[in-house]
């Protein structure tokens, strides 16, 4: 039988089937029907017979890894043998039944909820819509288009790398990007409102993929359709707060209706409505006494109501929508102070230190990203005392969930519209699906209480002024890109914030400077780059400390089981190997020779530790590098409260397995660094700083009130005998940083030990509690010898937790634990290790203790230079 035949056959039972089962429904007559089209999605590249199955969600890429048609571009080099894919079109088609009863209905739409990206759309051969812009969702009428029993719906996707060329050979001049991964010299990401991450970037692959990324529904109703709910706050206090509900209502023809507004056990509101045909406003002015505020991570709980809204004709409920509301005052403050501007969020009257990372997708395939990632990503700030991610602006405008789990955890987050470390065409096309998308986007956040910025983009300010780009062209194109850049991120995008969602702030640029202007530490955010790129030490962290960090960061490598997962021959196994070459996507050396992301990693390690002798030691070392990195900067940027007011390092996650800037990788697997961000975030710290001359130490909290504590500075030997002991009792001031120890570094010199030869434990404690605790080394790992540590241990299960108790006869630095072969989450890792002093860890895990102690594994940084 041919395709054509086939499909017919297909056609006529699915259609009989469907007729059976939607007869019955037919029975039971609801105001709303829903299709959601999931299912029975068929692909294939235009040009070739065969259709294939397809999931939808979905993109081409993974359709084909599916049915085995290219080989996984994770793995090796492989991403170059698929890069013919980008340059293809596309067809998705899909076939699916209407009863008589939803054809009834007197409003039907087709919702897609994201097109990626060039996509032609027609129902039973008649074309509906084109889509050319991956970040809004499409919503168009389909009542006329639609016939009882089968139907068909086809999708023709034209390749967004061709499409983007004929955009770029319109112009006279390049329009300049930097991270794009052009292979073929032409950077066309920039003419298409897809992801810029697909085109590549500096930790990222290649893979340009098309799709239907996220769902598709028919929706059909009568009389009465919710399509949006804003509750704009009039005045928020701890006493009452105000609000005014936007609900936008379409409705078929002219009704009276009654809405109620419920909030289980708070309130319940009534108020009739006369509405006309089509789309419209209501507002509902509500009020809630003494509300449960939403707080971030730390401050408090993040307390969401429930808000439900029915419109009711007479007696029958029309439609029940239901939306958290997160009750809170949300301020950046940008106050004038004898430096320059503060730049901070003051959260329900409290200014609030903002601790957290920089978030990218998850995946390089957005459409597979699953729930639970979303949730381990944001358990893992959680974990890590983390109050703020920022979705950074060459991404995606992400899914709904990953809010809604901000919003639950308590998690502020910075969103950046989608433009990063690139100029912008400005013709009237461009710009006007630009102010779709931003309209579209802002709206559909506004409601979400952990919005806290909107952020026009990433670097493109610093790009044009910085990077030799406003040089690179003639004063009068110069003039134009600038004109655009002033439209764009001036007129378009404040505009939409200033529409829908005036309650949150607008910030052009990240960095920048109050004002506009380029960043100048004195207001304003900053990307700290002076460290990795500029190749500074880690001490610089301190020096001239911004207003608000909101990037910095180093690379390093991922565990030896996640890089085995991509690669396939030992000889891959060293750090320059070719298959770590081709992966490593930092490389400046057209800019300075050396300047390769794994040589950089390479010198860094070096800077700090002796060099390491094989390459898992290698691997090892790049992680307590990373480590120490983000503790010397998330210390600096704390002890400079309040004038800094913020550390969001570069970056929580990846999106295919690497070696990066991430402190969690691809799989899930903490590196080094994420264990010690959680530690340098707890919400007390205690932070040694040593200079030439003077020894201090910090207190810092983020408790809302003062205490006194006993503070405690023991200075030991490595075999952990006590050289000098301070006890002082110390009043912790509130949300601030204060120096509550000082002593001249000479009065060290006493003691009966060299400084390579000791190290300082600091504790912070009350009525025998432990609160903060740090560890100061007064050389440089390299320069101390570590005696090799016996350490002993023992598993105990207590409560259904097991416990795994470690002991030690030497000051260990970097202590490794594993399992062989076996995934064991470990609450603590890769940490000191003081004599007389036990420790415990909590294991996640499902082996018994005998399994566990059989193949438990101890590495710490003085077993690696054993046979030095
Ligand atoms: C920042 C980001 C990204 C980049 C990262 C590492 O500046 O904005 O563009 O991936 O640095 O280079």
């Amino acid at each position: 039988m041919n395709t054509i035949n086939k499909l017919k056959v297909r056609l006529i039972l699915i259609a009989f089937f469907a007729g059976i089962i939607l007869s019955a429904c037919d029975k039971n007559v609801k105001n709303t029907d829903n299709i959601l089209l999931d299912k029975g999605w068929e692909f294939r590249q235009v040009g070739t017979e065969e259709w294939r199955e397809a999931s939808v969600p979905g993109c081409v890429h993974n359709d084909l890894l599916t049915h085995g048609l290219i080989e996984n571009p994770f793995i090796g080099m492989n991403e170059e043998k698929v890069q013919w894919i980008e340059k293809e079109d596309w067809e998705y088609r899909n076939v699916f039944n209407v009863s008589a009863s939803l054809l009834g209905k007197a409003s039907i739409t087709l919702n897609f909820e994201g097109l990626d990206t060039y996509a032609i759309v027609s129902l039973n051969g008649q074309e509906i819509l084109q889509g050319d812009n991956m970040f809004i969702a499409h919503k168009t009428d389909v009542k006329s288009y639609l016939q009882k029993g089968a139907n068909e719906l086809h999708i023709l996707f034209k390749s967004p790398v061709k499409k983007g060329m004929e955009k770029l050979q319109k112009l006279d001049y390049i329009l300049k990007a930097t991270n794009e991964i052009a292979p073929e010299g032409e950077r066309t990401n920039i003419f298409t409102r897809k992801a810029p991450y697909h085109f590549g970037w500096d930790w990222g692959p290649r893979l340009v993929t098309s799709g239907i990324w996220r769902p598709v529904e028919i929706k059909a109703w009568d009389l009465l359709k919710v399509e949006d709910v804003f509750f704009a706050p009039q005045s928020v206090s701890k006493n009452r707060a105000n609000y005014e509900a936007k609900v936008t209502v379409h409705v078929t023809k002219e009704i009276s209706v009654k809405a109620v507004l419920n909030i289980p056990n708070v309130l319940n509101k009534e108020i009739t409505f006369d509405l006309n045909e089509g789309e419209q406003e209501v507002s509902i002015d509500f009020q809630i006494d003494n509300p449960k505020l939403w707080w971030s991570n730390g401050l408090g709980e993040a307390h969401l109501y429930d808000v439900n809204i029915s419109f009711f004709q007479e007696e029958q409920e029309l439609e029940k929508y239901t939306q958290k509301l997160g009750v809170r005052n949300l301020e950046l403050i940008q106050e004038a102070d004898s430096i320059g501007r503060s730049f901070y969020f003051k959260l329900n009257d409290v200014p609030v230190f903002a601790k957290g990372a920089n978030y990218i997708p998850s995946e390089i395939f957005n459409a597979i990203q699953t729930h639970e990632t979303y949730q381990r990503v944001i358990n893992d700030a959680v974990k890590a005392n983390m109050n703020m991610l920022r979705v950074w602006g060459g991404a995606v405008y992400e899914n709904d969930e990953f809010y809604e789990l901000c919003d639950e955890n308590g998690i502020l987050v910075w969103q950046d519209f989608m433009f990063a470390c690139a100029l912008v065409p400005g013709d009237s096309l461009h710009l006007e699906n630009i102010r779709k998308e931003a309209n579209y986007n802002v709206k559909r956040l506004r409601k979400f209480a952990s919005m806290a910025l909107w952020c026009g983009n990433n670097e493109n300010l610093i790009a044009w002024n910085n990077w030799g780009w406003k040089e690179a062209y003639p004063k009068k194109v110069s003039d134009k890109i600038w004109r655009d850049y002033e439209k764009v991120f001036y007129e378009i995008l404040p505009e939409a914030v200033a529409n829908y969602h005036p309650q949150v702030s607008y910030w052009a640029s990240s960095p920048q400077a109050y004002g506009d202007n380029m960043p100048d530490r004195k207001s304003g955010d900053e990307h700290d780059w002076t460290v990795w790129f500029a190749q500074a030490p880690f001490e610089n962290y301190a020096k001239e400390v911004p207003r608000f960090v909101s990037e910095y960061g180093l690379q390093s490598f991922p565990e030896m089981t996640t890089i085995k997962a991509f690669t396939t021959e030992d000889k891959d196994l060293t750090y320059r190997s070719e298959v770590m070459e081709h992966r490593q996507r930092s490389n400046m050396e057209w800019i300075a020779p050396g300047m390769n992301g794994n040589e950089m990693i390479m010198r860094y390690i070096k800077k700090y530790y002796k060099p390491a002798q094989n390459f898992e030691d290698f691997v090892y070392l790049s992680q307590l590098t990373q480590a120490k990195g983000l503790k010397t900067a998330i210390e600096a940027h704390r002890r400079n409260m309040p004038y800094c007011m913020g550390s969001l390092y570069w970056q929580i996650n990846d999106c295919w397995p690497t070696m990066s800037w991430a402190s969690v990788d691809y799989f899930g697997r903490w590196k080094a660094s994420h264990y010690a961000v959680k530690k340098a975030f707890e919400p007390i710290i205690l932070s040694v700083e040593q200079t030439s001359k003077v020894l201090r130490v910090y207190v810092i909290s983020e408790k809302l009130e003062a205490f006194q504590a006993d503070l405690q500075l023991h200075f030991r030997k490595m075999n952990g005998d006590l050289l000098l002991a301070e006890n002082h009792e110390i009043e912790v001031l509130p949300n601030t940083s204060t120096i509550c120890f000082e002593m001249p570094l000479f009065q060290i010199n006493f003691l009966d030990a060299r400084k390579r030869e000791m190290f300082l434990q600091v504790r912070l404690g009350s009525d025998n509690v432990l609160i903060a605790e740090n560890i100061h080394l007064f050389r440089k790992e390299k320069d101390i010898r570590f005696p090799i540590p016996k350490i002993t241990t023992q598993i105990n299960i207590q409560e259904d937790q097991k416990i795994l108790k470690l002991n030690t006869s030497h000051f260990s630095k970097g202590v490794q634990l594993s399992v062989k072969n076996e995934e064991v989450f470990f609450s603590d890792n890769y940490f000191d290790l003081i004599p007389g002093k036990d420790k415990e860890i909590i294991l996640e895990t499902s082996l018994d203790s005998a399994q566990i102690s059989q193949n438990l594994m101890i590495n710490s940084l003085a077993d690696l230079y054993k046979s030095k």
